[in-house]
């Protein structure tokens, strides 16, 4: 089973969308493995973006998701890496389908309220830049046998 790092941003956060956020990836299947509500401090958050580290963005992202809570989560499910990127929909929300995360409640591409690995070698990457291996759950759902 795939495992992907899913994170709420401070705008999403502020704006309550954290609980409509875990529901929409619950309700698909998905198995959460762990969660935490935390701030996040400049160090984290430029490893975290290291590969937009040239970007003329970077500063205003670093900026962005250290300015206040993030839900950090690791969900597991049959291609979940890449599923979850199409419920998180396109990076900017104006190209965004309705029905995606960022579709149905982004606007500016520097608040789109959700961050999703975008690859396994990322997913991997993040699941340990973001959590310690004795917080990740590993357990079973008795009604996994009605989705797989
Ligand atoms: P994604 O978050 O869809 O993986 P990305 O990795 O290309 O997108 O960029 C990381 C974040 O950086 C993105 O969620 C929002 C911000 N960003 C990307 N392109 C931007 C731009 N042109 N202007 C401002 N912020 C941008
Ligand atoms: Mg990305």
């Amino acid at each position: 089973m795939e495992r992907t790092f899913l994170m709420v941003k401070p705008d999403g956060v502020q704006r309550g969308l954290i609980g409509e956020i875990v529901s929409r990836f619950e309700k698909k299947g998905f198995k959460l493995i762990a969660a935490k509500l935390m701030t996040v401090s400049r160090e984290l958050a430029e490893a975290h973006y290291a590969e937009h580290r040239e970007k003329p963005f970077f500063e205003e992202l670093v900026g962005f998701i250290t300015s206040g809570p993030v839900f950090a989560m690791i969900w597991e499910g049959e291609n979940v890496i890449s599923v979850a990127r199409q419920m998180m929909g396109k990076t900017n929300p104006a190209d965004a389908a309705p029905g995606t995360i960022r579709g149905d409640y982004g606007i500016s591409v520097g608040m789109n309220i959700i961050h999703g690995s975008d690859s396994p070698e990322s997913a991997e990457r993040e699941i340990k830049l973001w959590f310690r291996e004795q917080d990740q759950i590993s357990y079973e759902k008795t009604i996994d046998r009605w989705i797989y």
